[in-house]
């Protein structure tokens, strides 16, 4: 065996190659955005100090201690000039905990800070937590919102795969130290909640998506909207489906808001992602859709279909078929950052602008939710194309 501290500095310099590849554009995209070819964020990103016992009286193999699994569903921020993911990294024991990881650039050379962050528990401590939401609110506070869930104190004896979900509700001025709130009261199950960053009629404001159960949406009819009086004891009072479920769609059976949407001069841009059932599981996708400036709750554009699938290597993962999405960054160019996770592994970025994204938003043809009808949509377009033919 090679000497202990030879074995460590192999393991340091291979991680330094990964954190400091530099990523390349995929060239020849669909012109709406483009994917970066490598992820920005795997297991293999993690400290290695969060690893590996790095003491040779106690470690001589030199063995991992903790093993990281994935790193996903990430929240992003521009945070003093650098493009940050709070990324959702799970050990090998399934539990979840967010980690921040920081790049100069948004593409490539994200690095992990040196601890994860210690969530403040609620009242009742979670099981788990993930998909933060982060919120830069007009109010000062950046908000964190996420998933907490628990074991369903009313499941049958026997059963442990009941679970409760509750969005979780943090603040912080630093994105270390975090003022944990009560968690979102709400009649129905919550997961995938989102602030809106600026007041809207002097209130806080939340996209919802109620679900009957733990795992299915069932009456809850898609994304909801709610104004909430008091963030530090946040409760849905009235809640309104703004983008719903439709059956035979890309969201037929959940949808979800992603990142809280950008503000564009034509309207609140809003990614999201859709949830249809299949032999192999379930699918999920991204797409966009856009609501009024002057009413962040009245949709005013929905491009039909998907933004983005998974694809080649994002296909395959822990949960397979996946992309997810609760992360983007605008830049003051106009630049958008798009960061998502696939199959529950790992974290991509793809780069587009506001202009291409609202362009896309406005032109591409709606859903009109039948064969018949896409076809007709489609000969429209290669009518106008035909004197463009040669
Ligand atoms: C997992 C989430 C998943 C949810 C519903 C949770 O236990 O951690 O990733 O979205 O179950 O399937
Ligand atoms: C969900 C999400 C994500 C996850 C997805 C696929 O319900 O909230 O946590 O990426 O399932 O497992």
């Amino acid at each position: 065996m090679k000497p202990f501290q030879e074995r460590i500095d192999e393991l340091f310099a291979a991680q330094e190659a990964l954190l400091c590849r530099k990523n390349e554009p995929v060239e020849r995209g669909n012109g709406i955005f483009t994917r970066y070819k490598y992820p920005v964020l795997t297991a293999a990103h993690t400290p290695i100090f969060w690893r590996y016992d790095l003491n040779e009286a106690t470690n001589p193999y030199l063995m991992e201690r903790i093993g990281m699994n994935a790193t996903m569903n990430a929240g992003a921020i521009k945070w003093n000039g650098k493009y940050l993911l709070m990324a959702r990294v799970e050990g090998n024991d399934r539990k979840s905990f967010f980690a921040v990881a920081e790049s100069p650039n948004g593409i490539d050379n994200f690095r992990f800070w040196p601890y994860p962050v210690t969530m403040p528990e609620e009242r009742v401590p979670a099981t788990n937590i993930y998909d933060m939401r982060l919120t830069a609110h007009e109010d000062g506070w950046i908000y964190g919102i996420f998933c907490a869930e628990r074991h369903d104190p009313a499941a049958a004896p026997g059963d442990l795969s009941a679970a409760t979900a509750t969005a979780g509700i943090a603040r912080t001025k630093d994105l270390v130290n975090w003022e944990r709130l009560p968690d979102l009261r709400s009649d129905s199950q919550q997961r995938n909640v989102v602030l809106h960053p600026e007041f809207v009629d002097g209130k806080y404001a939340l996209y919802t998506r109620p679900q009957d159960g733990f795992i299915e949406t069932g009456s809850g009819g898609g994304i909801g909207w709610s104004l909430i009086d008091d963030i530090t004891h946040a409760e849905i009072r009235t809640e309104t489906i703004i983008d719903p479920r439709h059956y035979h769609t890309i969201k037929e059976v959940k949808n979800g808001e992603g990142p809280h949407p950008i503000k564009t001069s034509k309207g609140w841009l809003h990614l999201a992602h859709g949830v249809r059932g299949c032999a192999a599981g379930l699918r999920y996708v991204l797409y966009l859709y856009m609501t009024a400036l002057d009413d962040p709750a009245k949709v005013i554009a929905t491009p039909g279909g998907y933004f983005m699938a998974p694809e080649g290597e994002e296909r395959i993962g822990d949960v397979s078929n996946v992309l997810f999405s609760n992360g983007w960054i605008a830049d003051e160019d106009g630049t958008v950052f798009i960061y998502y996770a696939s199959s529950d592994t790992r974290m991509h970025v793809a780069v587009s602008t506001i202009d291409r994204l609202v362009d896309y938003c406005l032109n591409t043809p709606p859903d009109r939710l039948t064969t018949g009808a896409s076809v007709e949509t489609l000969k429209k377009l290669i009518d106008r194309n035909q004197p463009f033919l040669r």
